[in-house]
């Protein structure tokens, strides 16, 4: 075909066309009605959020086909424009309506379903919470330091980690003394270690405070003991010390007397016997046999402070005495709850603990 002849048709077909403002308007509204029936078979499509989502972009997205109707109103007559864009703006405010009653009914459909998976089962019984307790260590030193605050001792504490000075010198134990050897155990440093026993505690509250003295100082304690029943190499120690004028020996007696028999109830028989602590003169071991049993227990070491400690500390010790001890509160802990071996106290076995709950 020539290019005259394809002219001639183009023409013969605009001379044959109807007017352009009916055709137009028409024409929008053959599209209007064809997306209206698109739309009849798209709705019951529309479950879930991602058919929801293509539907929305489809129709009404910025490149969607209601808004393109807008652009199309360019071909119909200007008279009718307004009408053209009413029935557009209503199919799109119909639209539009529809789409957000569909999106809030899937909305509330998928909280159906969520709620409805993640039900809570008021029937059902509950996953009991074990609550924690007290360690029968903590237990007994509580229960040791109560008895002794309500006698009038204050709580005194002092450094795991000690000097020699403190440790050794400070309580008549000199570099050479056989009895260091004892206690020479876990060395940090040259000069430092981990305490043998809570009896620095005495030299360092005696240093800052004058007599009358009456305190206490639970605390850990460290030793290269070989383990057995009675013995492990971290354990707990309760130091006492009661510095005044006028006390004897008697008054130790008494005064443990009244903390066992406050701490067992009646039925218990206490020991003393001869011992030897350099800081101490005399010095005694106590054994205590709890209510009901067979065997005596090593609770404690005690005596009257030596001299040498008193005026070490500045003291003048023909005017002031007094009497210390150092009790061992596992072997407290075994007595009372009749436990056969320390080493229980130390391994953590829910088993044991439990049945101190
Ligand atoms: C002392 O430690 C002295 N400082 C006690 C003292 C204080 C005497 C004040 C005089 C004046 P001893 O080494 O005996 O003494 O220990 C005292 C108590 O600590 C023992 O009777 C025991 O109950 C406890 N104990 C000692 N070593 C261990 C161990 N390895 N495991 C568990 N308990 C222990």
């Amino acid at each position: 075909m020539s290019l005259n002849q394809s002219k001639a048709l183009v023409n013969a077909k605009n001379d044959s066309y109807t007017p352009r403002t009916m055709t137009g308007l028409s024409q929008l509204q053959q599209q209007i009605e064809q997306i209206e029936r698109d739309l009849e078979a798209r709705w019951p499509q529309l479950t879930d959020s991602a058919s929801l989502e293509a539907f929305r972009v489809e129709f009404l997205g910025r490149k969607g086909r209601i808004p393109l109707l807008f652009k199309k109103m360019g071909s119909v007559d200007a008279e009718l424009r307004g009408q053209a864009g009413q029935l557009i703006n209503a199919l799109k405010v119909r639209v539009t309506e529809d789409f957000e009653t569909r999106i809030a009914e899937q909305q509330a459909a998928a909280r159906r379903q969520q709620l409805s998976t993640d039900a809570v089962d008021l029937s059902l019984p509950g996953t009991r919470r074990s609550r924690g307790h007290l360690h029968p260590m903590t237990i007994v030193q509580r229960e040791i330091e109560a008895i002794f605050m309500k006698m009038g001792f204050d709580v005194a504490t002092g450094p795991e980690i000690e000097t020699e000075y403190y440790n050794f010198e400070a309580l008549n134990i000199p570099a050479d003394h056989p009895a260091r050897g004892d206690w020479d155990t876990f060395y940090i440093d040259e000069k430092r270690l981990l305490r043998p026993h809570t009896s620095p505690v005495q030299v360092r509250v005696m240093e800052t405070s004058e007599p009358p003295i009456r305190i206490i100082c639970p605390g850990r304690c460290y030793r290269r003991d070989t383990q057995d029943a009675t013995h492990s190499p971290v354990f707990h120690q309760v130091e006492l010390l009661w510095i005044e004028e006028g006390l004897s020996l008697a008054h130790l007696k008494y005064v443990l007397e009244l903390f066992t028999e406050e701490f067992f109830g009646e039925g218990y028989e206490m020991l003393f016997s001869g011992d030897f602590f350099p800081f101490t003169e005399p010095s005694v071991q106590v054994h205590i046999k709890a209510p009901g049993a067979e065997n005596w227990m090593e609770i404690m070491g005690a005596g009257m402070v030596d001299p040498a400690v008193l005026t070490g500390v500045g003291y003048d010790a023909e005017k002031y005495t007094g009497f210390a001890f150092g009790l061992g509160i596992e072997r407290m802990a075994m007595l009372r709850y009749g436990i056969d071996d320390i080493r229980h106290f130390l391994i953590n076995d829910l088993r044991f603990i439990k049945q101190f709950s």
